[in-house]
């Protein structure tokens, strides 16, 4: 092996689930046979109908068909809670931290199991039915667990919004979804800070002009709202009216389970939907070996349930373990840069999975913060959401884990349901920047950009050859655009939109998006939904967003922006922009920078060359390639000439 590397130590290799010949045994059997593999998988769940088929799957573009264990029944909620009642009754499910250090709960299995119960004769109550979908707009507290698993025990089809989202990309989930119900509270709390959920619901319906619909309030903080009579709950006013006895409801295993909205290269967020029986399996699974989870482990992912790893890593995976899972209300600097560690010896945390992005700040906030913090409890780190860069793993490594802990790089995404390439702890040597090997049953392979497979240690497109059962079965409503996004490009194959690169010893480096999305602080945005709010601005006539390397945040935003004619660039001018974006989307795209241009380079198709705009905001200028099929070569000039005039904003 060339670069760094970290090899198993002694103590890894004889405690983990693993180790390095039980993974190629297992790996090479879940690809020779995955029927076999995955049917003996499966049984880690509760059937209420056994299956008796496993996969039944085909990539072929005119039939994209994604379905395991289709004859089986089960449910979500039972997996995760029911069925650990007569064994961990009493061990904490959830240990929930509150924003404010001196605010937290322990909720047992019993208490998760009653509280889960009485959620879901709320929700049945006022109506909500198998099948409805039910749109949670929370911000990190316990009830976000309990709406999200009392939707599973009934049957309804949960949509988390993650709770940094605007009135108007929660209206266009909500509509999208054809939602009636929507949880929410009153506000949230992060740093210290209130964010006003209940009334960016409230502007959420009167914007989409939203009907029949029904309002349930968690009351978290105690801030005044607007309660609507007729349309809105309080779930404290609910909670008295219904009883503690809620039975499951019975589900297909390919029922749908959730629907989450990401961004991709073109139009708006799709709603990428997850079933009951092949996401559960592989979310447990997954957590058990990648975690190295073991019985009285206790476990934190900082994700918000927002996002989907919030969904497999904070909830559906470890609570199918029947693990003790932390949940966090708050942001790694507050009150100060030490908070995530105090968090770790406060409850004694073995199991910590958080993003590159908080690494990296938390390494520019100096190692102070981490040394006068114990962590003797840790024992395994793990990085989710972005390339890690090796300078942040090295220090995560070095000073979070005193050199101790094994860190797990897990590459994903939202579609895969689960993770896909990821060390095993006890069974791969680590290099820090790779996600080094594939999980069972995930075959990846790099191809060029005319779909020919690529040998050897090289550079490509990422695609997988073929399915596992946490794969996303379709878009809401939109099978075309499931098959036309994923299995078009290179035919037969699930296209990534990553690029990555395989080395000598077969070691995958995820190399990041190859198509316009977005990677900024681990949040996936597309470039369109940010050029498409920013043209929403009365004063523009044109813009093309692009990423640029970001110290921190991975990839920050960069805007050019064409004003109308006659609109003068002032200051002003560009703060009123970052607002208008963050109000469109959400704060999560402000731009990082704008620069106002008289043209865009385009081809004389008038297709706008984002390689060249890509260039210039990296400050690459001795390479811009081939710039003979621009419509006006002297744009380019223009923007190199004014690139001093962009400005740090937001
Ligand atoms: C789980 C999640 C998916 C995109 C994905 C890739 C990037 C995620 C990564 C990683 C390098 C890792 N990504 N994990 N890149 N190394 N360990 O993040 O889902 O929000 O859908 O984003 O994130 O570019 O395609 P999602």
């Amino acid at each position: 092996m060339s670069e760094n590397v970290y090899p198993v130590s002694p103590e890894w290799a004889a405690r983990a689930w693993l180790d390095e010949a039980k993974y190629k045994e297992m790996y090479k059997r879940s690809i020779d046979d995955p029927n076999g593999f995955w049917g003996e998988m499966g049984q880690r769940l509760d059937w209420i109908k056994p299956y008796t088929k496993v996969k039944n799957t085909s990539y072929d573009p005119h039939d994209v068909r994604i379905r395991w264990y289709e004859d089986g029944s089960l449910n979500v909620c039972y997996n995760c809670v029911d069925r650990h009642l007569p064994t961990r009754a009493d061990q904490n499910a959830i240990i929930w931290e509150g924003d404010d250090p001196t605010e937290d709960e322990q909720i047992t299995y019993r208490q998760l199991h009653e509280r889960v119960c009485k959620f879901a004769n709320v929700l049945k109550a006022n109506g909500v039915k198998k099948g409805d979908r039910v749109t949670i707009y929370l911000p990190m507290i316990p009830e976000a667990a309990y709406a999200m698993l009392a939707c599973a025990r009934i049957g309804a089809i949960h949509s988390v919004v993650f709770g940094g989202f605007s009135p108007d990309s929660l209206m266009n989930r909500i509509a999208d979804a054809d939602s009636k119900f929507v949880i929410t509270s009153d506000e949230g709390v992060r740093g210290g800070r209130a964010i006003p959920l209940k009334k960016n619901t409230d502007d959420a319906i009167t914007a989409g002009n939203l009907s029949d619909m029904k309002v349930l309030v968690v009351r978290r903080t105690g801030g005044a709202v607007d309660m609507v009579p007729g349309r809105d709950l309080w779930l404290h006013e609910e909670l008295v009216k219904v009883s503690a006895d809620c039975p499951i409801e019975e589900m297909n295993a390919e029922d749908p389970l959730f629907i989450l909205y990401t961004s991709g290269s073109t139009g708006q967020p799709k709603g990428v939907v997850h079933t009951s029986g092949g996401y559960l399996l592989f979310a447990g699974l997954t957590h058990q070996y990648i975690f190295d989870y073991h019985d009285g482990d206790i476990y934190w992912c900082t994700a918000d349930v927002g996002w989907v790893t919030g969904h497999s890593y904070i909830i559906y995976g470890p609570l199918s373990n029947g693990a003790t899972t932390l949940m966090f209300e708050g942001v790694p600097n507050y009150p100060t840069a030490s908070r995530f560690w105090h968090v770790v010896d406060k409850w004694q945390v073995n199991i910590f999975y958080t993003a590159p992005t908080a690494i990296r700040a938390l390494m520019g906030a100096g190692d102070d913060f981490v040394n006068r913090t114990d962590r003797s409890s840790l024992r395994l780190l793990g990085s989710v959401g972005e390339p890690i860069n090796p300078e942040a793993w090295i220090w995560y490594y070095r000073v979070v884990g005193n050199s101790r802990c094994p860190i797990v790089d897990t590459w994903w995404q939202t579609e895969t349901g689960g993770i896909l390439i990821s060390p095993l702890p006890g069974a791969m040597a680590l290099k820090p920047g790779s996600a080094t090997l594939p999980f069972f049953g995930v075959q990846p392979a790099l191809v060029d950009e005319h779909g020919n497979e690529l040998e050897g240690a090289v550079n490509g497109n990422l695609i997988i050859k073929d399915s596992w059962p946490g794969q996303m079965r379709t878009v809401f409503r939109d099978h075309d655009r499931f098959v036309q996004t994923y299995f078009s490009t290179y035919k037969g194959n699930y296209f990534t939109g990553d690029g990555a690169r395989r080395d000598e010893d077969g070691y995958w480096w995820i190399t990041g998006r190859v198509d316009d999305v977005l990677n900024v602080s681990g949040h996936r945005m597309g470039t369109a939904e940010v050029e498409s709010a920013l043209v929403a601005h009365p004063k523009v006539s044109e813009a093309a967003v692009v990423g640029y390397p970001h110290a921190i945040k991975g990839q920050g935003i960069y805007c050019y922006v064409t004003l109308n004619a006659g609109e003068a660039v002032t200051d002003e001018l560009k703060a009123e922009l970052v607002k208008h974006v963050r109000a469109e989307i959400g704060p999560i795209a402000s731009p990082d920078l704008i620069q106002f241009s008289g043209g865009l380079p385009k081809t004389r198709s008038g297709k706008i060359m984002r390689r060249i705009l890509r260039k210039i905001a990296e400050d690459d200028f001795s390479n811009l390639g081939d710039t003979s099929t621009l419509a006006d070569p002297l744009v380019v000039e223009d923007l190199i000439g004014n690139r001093q005039n962009r400005k740090v904003t937001g």
